[in-house]
């Protein structure tokens, strides 16, 4: 069976977790990083010789990156739906992938680190709106296109809306005031109808470190440990 390594409030498992749901796939979820430790084993580094999350093992076969990973599930169990069949479509879901690693995941991680994952008297509300006009001028490259289409490769939910599915949830969820985004908005408006979205990437992740911590470790009876 598919194993997934990682932790599901981990930025960068959470793309894996999601395209594993919406393909229906069966998996366990073996706990590591974080306070799950694990990274620094031999044979996790059989696995990852980088010791982070995620990896995978999907038979004999192991495979780290994130990005990587959901390419690889979508071609293999997803061939014509989530990994589109066309290649100009699916270079364009490709396109889209590596943009939400150089351009979005940044400032977003940044804002969620210097809010949620920092105490409240510590917080520079500075470099939080610095961070917020960042994320806010990727984003409103990602706004103009899907003016004219419902998904990032038109009118089908692919693998080319999983990492920035995942990346726009923080950036929504975070105390902080945005300008809008429309065509953004009721982008994110649609994955949130889709049930492994809302099961897998919209979670609750607290509003302060000791908060994001007690959900991060109740998590443990997601996986298998
Ligand atoms: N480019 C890598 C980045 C992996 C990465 O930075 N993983 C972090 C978690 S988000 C990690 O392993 N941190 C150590 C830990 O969680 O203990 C990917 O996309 O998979």
């Amino acid at each position: 069976m598919l194993e997934i390594w990682g932790r599901p409030y981990s930025s960068n498992v959470i793309p894996v977790i999601w395209t594993a749901n919406e393909l229906k796939l069966e998996y366990t979820l073996q706990l590591a990083g974080g306070s799950f430790g694990k990274l620094d084993t031999d044979d996790y580094a059989k696995i990852n010789p980088n010791r982070m999350i995620p990896a995978i093992r999907d038979g004999g076969f192991a495979l780290w990156e994130s990005l990587a990973i959901v390419r690889y599930l979508c071609d293999q169990y997803g061939a014509g739906t989530l990994s589109p069949a066309d290649s100009h479509a699916r270079a364009i879901a490709d396109q889209w992938m590596e943009w939400s690693a150089s351009k979005a995941f940044m400032p977003v991680i940044y804002l969620f680190f210097a809010t949620v994952r920092t105490e409240p008297d510590d917080r520079d509300a500075e470099k939080i709106a610095s961070l917020r006009d960042e994320a806010h001028a990727a984003l409103s490259v990602l706004d103009e296109h899907l003016a004219d289409r419902a998904y990032v490769c038109g009118n089908e939910f692919t693998m080319g809306d999983i990492p920035l599915g995942c990346i726009v949830y923080r950036y929504f969820n975070v105390n902080v005031d945005r300008p809008s985004l429309p065509h953004v908005e009721a982008w994110y408006e649609r994955l949130s109808q889709r049930p492994a979205y809302q099961n897998h990437v919209m979670r609750f992740f607290g509003t302060n470190p000791d908060e994001w911590a007690a959900l991060e470790k109740a998590s443990a009876s997601e996986g298998v440990i």
